[in-house]
């Protein structure tokens, strides 16, 4: 028997009144069932939305120093659970160990830096434009917010979302992918734990289409943040948006590292395997794209592909294993179709291209690591997202020829140039046109505290991550104190 969790609503775990459950499968054996999990309906989300705004007017009076305290044993306990959340994680997600203690590290930070946030939530003061008055902005949370949240960091994403909106005085419904609800569910109770007030966090599981549906559409969400694909992040865009709803979007992303001809080779090999196929290909800022330059083109793909070939796939839990699996069989049935469209358009096809199988792979979704080389803007594989396994090799035969294909995208999340000409480096920081660009490291591993979002198709212009995050949560407040006693118009009505 599998647990069988539950939602958390209006300070009570319980199941759906929709009276069905799914299953979280382990993505590694899918014989293993983490748990069975309640599908939310709009009747579910009502009741959370109903609990949220009860909760809202305590929440936004207490001192957000002590709602920072809260954050602080938030940390505390993940700290404490690292390796049990870890485990958990791997388990359903499928990553290795040693990525999903990255996960939870990501969370831990992100809870100790909403903690000094805390005292930080500051306003300005502006002289006035007339004697003995005061002028000076302030804060102010938003109210219910509606969290939605993808299954390849299945807490470190959430915790980026939950932390400062909550930090900021808002309540929260939180529905996070069906994939990855047990992740999620020990982070609520951790939140609970911790001391944030019942009715304040509400937890609904269930698919995006359904649960996911009924908070964008529910009239008493004051802001959706998501993260997603940009085929969803633009319906909800046009509905929450359509009801003048705050949404912030972190969308796709076709993330390419340049490699110049004086570049450390064997370090941009390492970041290059790291950034394409760390997380099996599954992050938004994951390398699907590397744009060589042609004095090196040969001798990096060589090595390229000998590196890739060592790479060992197995179940995340194991020591030694490089790949774990993709998230479901159909994704993997997905990647695949991509790969099939990628040969039939021109691309070659150099490594890979198969599910993997034997070794104790057949019970899980596996596919290998996949090389493509004479991918050219146009094609299917280099224009969307495959959210994979799957690296395209380009050539360039100069600087500009390397940023013009890098920037020939719909997509503008991260980006990364090898090179070691501090002008090239400089050039590529101004011209590249992503909201992340690295120098000399891979196109993953957004720290915390920095800001992440991206441009074009990755987002709607909002930032996740360290402060820029609380800018999203909370809206200014402008305020003007009069204290001369008499009626003093403004200057406009003056002159
Ligand atoms: C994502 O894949 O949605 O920068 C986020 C990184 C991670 C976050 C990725 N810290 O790779």
């Amino acid at each position: 028997m599998s647990k069988a969790y539950m939602n958390y609503i209006a300070g009570e775990w319980c199941d759906s009144e929709s009276g069905k459950r799914f299953d979280d499968i382990n993505p590694a054996d899918h014989g293993d069932v983490v748990g069975s999990f309640p599908q939310g309906n709009v009747q579910d989300v009502d009741r959370a939305v109903a609990a949220a705004q009860e909760a809202f007017d305590d929440w936004r009076l207490m001192p957000a120093l002590t709602r920072g305290e809260i954050m602080k044993r938030v940390g505390d306990i993940l700290l404490a659970r690292k390796e049990e959340l870890a485990r958990l994680q791997t388990r359903e997600m499928g990553k290795v160990l040693v990525e999903t203690r990255g996960d939870v590290q990501e969370g831990i930070d992100t809870a100790y830096f909403a903690f000094g946030q805390a005292s930080r939530l500051t306003g300005q003061t502006i002289p006035s434009e007339l004697p003995n008055k005061f002028n000076m902005t302030t804060r102010i949370p938003l109210g219910v917010v509606g969290i939605i949240t993808p299954w390849n960091f299945p807490l470190a994403i959430p915790t980026w979302k939950l932390f400062p909106a909550l930090t900021s005085g808002n309540t929260v419904v939180f529905k996070p992918a069906s994939d990855t609800p047990a992740t999620a569910t020990l982070l609520v109770e951790v939140l609970l734990e911790a001391g944030i007030p019942p009715l304040a966090i509400n937890l609904v599981h269930g698919p995006g289409a359904e649960t996911g549906k009924a908070i964008v559409d529910h009239p008493h969400i004051d802001a959706i943040s998501f993260t997603g694909s940009s085929a969803v992040g633009k319906v909800i865009n046009a509905t929450a948006g359509g009801e003048l709803k705050r949404v912030s979007l972190e969308l796709g992303g076709k993330n390419a590292a340049i490699i110049m001809d004086d570049a450390d080779l064997d370090l941009a090999l390492e970041g290059v395997l790291w950034g394409a196929f760390g997380t099996t290909g599954q992050r938004c800022t994951a390398t699907s794209r590397v744009i060589v330059h042609e004095q090196v083109y040969d001798d990096f793909l060589e090595r390229l592909i000998e590196a890739t070939k060592q790479l060992r796939l197995g179940s995340g839990l194991d020591d030694g294993v490089d790949l774990g699996p993709v998230i479901n069989d159909a994704a993997r049935d997905r990647i695949h179709q991509y790969v099939q469209t990628g040969s039939q358009e021109g691309g070659k096809l150099v490594l890979g291209g198969r599910f993997a199988q034997g070794d104790g792979l057949d019970s899980g979704s596996f596919y290998e690591p996949t090389i493509f080389t004479d991918v050219l803007p146009g094609m299917t594989i280099h224009d969307e997202e495959i959210f994979g396994p799957v690296l395209a090799v380009m050539k360039a035969t100069s600087f500009t020829e390397a940023i013009e294909l890098l920037n020939a995208t719909d997509y503008g999340l991260s980006s990364s140039i090898y090179t070691n000409d501090v002008q090239a480096a400089f050039r590529a920081m101004r011209d590249i046109h992503t909201g992340i660009t690295y120098v000399n490291g891979p196109t993953i591993g957004a720290e915390a505290h920095m800001p992440f979002g991206g441009v074009k198709n990755t987002g709607n212009g909002h930032r996740e991550g360290g402060a820029a995050a609380y800018e999203f949560f909370s809206e200014v407040k402008t305020l003007y104190v009069d204290y001369s006693g008499t009626l003093q118009r403004a200057q406009i009505d003056n002159r």
